[in-house]
This record gives structure tokens, C-alpha cells and sequence, in this order.
């Protein structure tokens, strides 16, 4: 029987209620037991972990997040929580480039206590993909209950490589702040395409109402996905709460890696990258070559076409790329 949370908030005095959604089963009995974790990964594409990860490691993360709250002056000095102070928040970042200068989430990672949990999880070495994003959601009090996130699966526009998400709460996340919502049992149907601007299922029944799933998150729980899981991220609708989480993707070692390092030529055509793990690699770009761009000031880069590529990913910029035969599938920057 699946459980259900009923979702109320109020504005101006008006209750609005957001849908009703299924619990996050823990899956915090199967640790331990490969075969029981490997049949709920399969029957329900997920495993949700509650209070896992290492508390002062999950800690040093918060702090890194606060410390760029407090910088921004929204977060008083004294707060351990990330609680707003209420000045002004208009200019709030969609982006948070110290993070990333400070390899906030590689040293993370690098914990050997964060480091043991993910290689238990997942029987393997690990290898982290650049495709990390730091959520700093401020706090939104206007009316319409707008997603932060719109519907997707992290596989959609990544093929080549086998990864899983990692959604990690660094503080409380309760239903008004938001967070990540899944569709329970909607990862086996392949991938979703837009339709006149729409994302959703062409083939078959649209996403059913009660496959709506989450949870009342903590800081030390993770939610680990399949690439095919559809998702979306809510709005924060709180009053003074900022919502802090982390999602990095992982990879087991054993399985075909990606092209990752630096362009070191580029054309329409053909890029060459100097990796660690392959020396140069040279890949052909061609017209199925999923190519995106970097955007100044957002997490996402954009889909571009492979004769902007020489212009927007020039020798020296980051990027990963993904094979098939000395074909490039994806090619995409990251900081
Ligand atoms: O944090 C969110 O709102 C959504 C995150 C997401 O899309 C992901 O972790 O892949
Ligand atoms: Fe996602």
C-alpha cells in the first residue's frame, strides 16, 4: 500500500494544496543484501536511503552552502540553518561559481566515508561525471505553485554512458521548501519527447496522478535513480527556508567512461580532448552529435549546433564527451 501526503501551504490566507503524492520507500533494509537491492532497483528504479551519509561530511557541505548565503548577506552569521534574514533577494544567483572553483562536491566525494557508502551501494569503484548541479532554491511567495525544475530524465539528452543520480539533501527539505519529486514506476517506458513544447510519454498513457513521489527530506539521506526516471523539482514555497541539495551522477569504473578533459582542436567535425584516463582522444562530430554550449550564468548549457562548437567549446574549455566507434553521441562543457 503506498502511502500519501497531503501537501497544504497557505498564501494570503488562502490554502493551496499541491498535489497528493506517494512516500519515497526506504530502502535502508536491503544495505548489505546485493540481490534485494538489485530487485528494488529494478522493480522500482530508485533507492531512497534515509540518515546514511557521513553527518560531518554532509555538514561540510552545508557550511560551503551557507558560507555563499551569508556572503550574499541572506543568511545571518550566526545561523546553522538556512534560514532568510529577509533582505532583499531579488539578485539571487542561479549559479554558484565558488562552489565549483572550490570543488566543493569533488571533496565531498573524495571523503572516504561518502566514498565507502557509494562503492557499497553500488559494488563498484566509482567515477563521477562532470554533470553536477549545487540547488540553492531561495524562498518564492508568489502565487502559482511553478516547478523550479520542469519534467526530464537525466538520460534523455546523455546517451553513452550508464550513470546513476544522486540527490542529496544538506538540510531539511519539508513539502513547502520543495525538492525533488519522482515518477514511482514510470522508469521502464523508455524516453520522454516534447510534443507542441510539452515533455511527456508520446506512446502510451501520460504520467498517472499517484505515481507522484517524495519525501519530507533530511540532511544524511540520498535518493539514487535510474537515468530513465522521470522527474521534476518543486518550487520552494516556503516562508524564510533556502532549499539546499546537491545531485551529482555516478558511474561504476568497470563500465565504458566517458571522454572527459580538455578541447585540444576543435572544428565542426572533428574535437580532440586530452584526457587522464585515455591520452588524446579524437571523436567525430556529426549531425546526431548532441553539442551544448556553455550559458553565462546558468548550470545548464544549451544545445548548439556542431558548427558552433569551434566558437563556444574552444581549445582549453572542460567538456565531456561520450563514444560510439570514434563518433561523439554528446559533447558538453562543464565548470
Ligand atoms: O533538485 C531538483 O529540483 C531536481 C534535481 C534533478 O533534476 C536531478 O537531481 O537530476
Ligand atoms: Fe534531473
Amino acid at each position: 500500500m503506498a502511502r500519501f501526503t497531503k501537501l497544504r501551504y497557505f498564501y494570503a490566507g488562502a490554502i493551496l494544496e499541491r498535489k497528493e503524492m506517494r512516500e519515497l520507500i526506504e530502502s535502508n533494509h536491503a544495505l548489505g543484501d546485493r540481490d534485494a537491492l538489485d530487485r528494488i532497483w529494478s522493480e522500482h528504479g530508485y533507492w531512497f536511503f534515509r540518515d546514511v551519509l557521513d553527518k560531518d561530511a554532509v555538514g561540510a557541505m552545508r557550511d560551503e552552502y551557507l558560507a555563499e548565503l551569508r556572503k550574499l548577506d541572506l543568511v545571518d552569521a550566526g545561523s546553522s540553518e538556512p534560514i532568510w534574514n529577509g533582505k532583499p533577494i531579488e539578485n539571487f544567483p542561479a549559479t554558484f561559481e565558488d562552489l565549483h572553483k572550490r570543488r566543493a562536491w569533488q571533496n565531498f566525494v573524495k571523503d572516504p566515508r561518502i566514498n565507502a557508502f557509494f562503492e557499497e551501494v553500488l559494488a563498484d569503484q566509482i567515477y563521477w561525471i562532470p554533470i553536477d548541479y549545487y540547488r540553492l532554491v531561495a524562498p518564492s511567495k508568489t502565487k502559482d505553485d511553478k516547478a523550479y525544475l520542469g519534467l526530464h530524465q537525466d538520460g534523455m539528452s546523455n546517451p553513452g554512458i550508464e550513470f546513476v543520480t544522486c540527490w542529496i539533501p544538506l538540510a531539511e527539505i519539508d513539502e513547502h521548501t520543495g525538492g525533488i519529486v519522482i515518477a514511482e514506476g514510470q522508469h521502464q517506458r523508455g524516453y520522454m519527447d516534447v510534443t507542441d513544447g510539452k515533455v511527456g510519454f508520446s506512446q502510451g498513457p501520460a504520467i498517472p496522478e499517484d505515481s507522484w513521489t517524495r519525501a519530507h527530506y533530511q540532511p544524511d539521506d540520498v535518493l539514487i535513480f535510474t537515468k530513465s526516471m522521470p522527474h521534476y523539482g518543486l518550487g520552494n514555497k516556503s516562508a524564510d527556508r533556502f532549499r539546499l541539495s546537491l545531485d551529482i551522477r555516478a558511474m561504476r569504473r568497470s563500465h565504458p567512461l566517458p571522454v572527459v578533459g580538455k578541447v585540444k582542436t576543435i572544428s565542426a567535425d572533428e574535437v580532440t580532448v586530452m584526457t587522464e584516463e585515455f591520452g588524446d582522444v579524437t571523436l567525430r562530430l556529426d549531425d546526431y552529435t548532441i553539442v551544448r554550449g556553455p550559458v553565462p550564468g546558468s548550470p545548464n548549457p544549451m544545445p548548439i549546433t556542431r558548427f558552433q562548437a569551434p566558437a563556444e567549446l574552444p581549445p582549453g574549455t572542460s567538456v565531456m564527451a561520450t563514444r560510439d566507434d570514434g563518433r561523439a553521441l554528446i559533447l558538453r562543457p562543464h565548470l
